[in-house]
């Protein structure tokens, strides 16, 4: 497997346990862990154990990557039953997307029926 480190990364940190989080899902590729300011009842984040940037570089440099996080979401909803009901993935890019962190990253919301408002 692939897989790259960004020494300054805040969630390459976390996937090496040298920040705590509180995860919630794991394979080889993937790792999955609460947002620290949750949106949801239910706000977890997506991310691959190989640093790229944002989904673009992504795409441009490792495009399975995206393919493996949406099968660990998949997993992890089928498993807790989260389609049941449904639940939103939202990834953010560059400044107007508001990222804040500059690893790639998919949030899952879910918990109860979530408004569509941007302002
Ligand atoms: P974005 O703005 O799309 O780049 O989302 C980054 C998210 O990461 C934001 O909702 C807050 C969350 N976050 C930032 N730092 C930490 C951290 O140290 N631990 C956890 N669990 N979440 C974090």
């Amino acid at each position: 497997m692939k897989q790259h480190f960004d020494e300054h990364c805040i969630f390459c940190k976390i996937i090496k346990g040298e920040i705590p989080s509180q995860k919630v899902y794991e394979d080889e590729q993937v790792t999955a862990f609460k947002d620290i300011h949750p949106a949801a009842p239910i706000h977890l984040l997506f991310v691959h154990k190989n640093h790229t940037q944002d989904i673009n570089h992504t795409l441009a440099e490792s495009p399975q990557d995206i393919l493996d996080l949406f099968a660990a979401i998949k997993s992890y909803t089928q498993k807790e039953r989260l389609d049941d009901r449904g639940f939103r993935i939202i990834t953010n890019l560059g400044v107007d997307g508001g990222q804040s962190v500059f690893h790639t990253h998919f949030h899952l919301l879910a918990g109860k029926k979530l408004p569509f408002q941007l302002a």
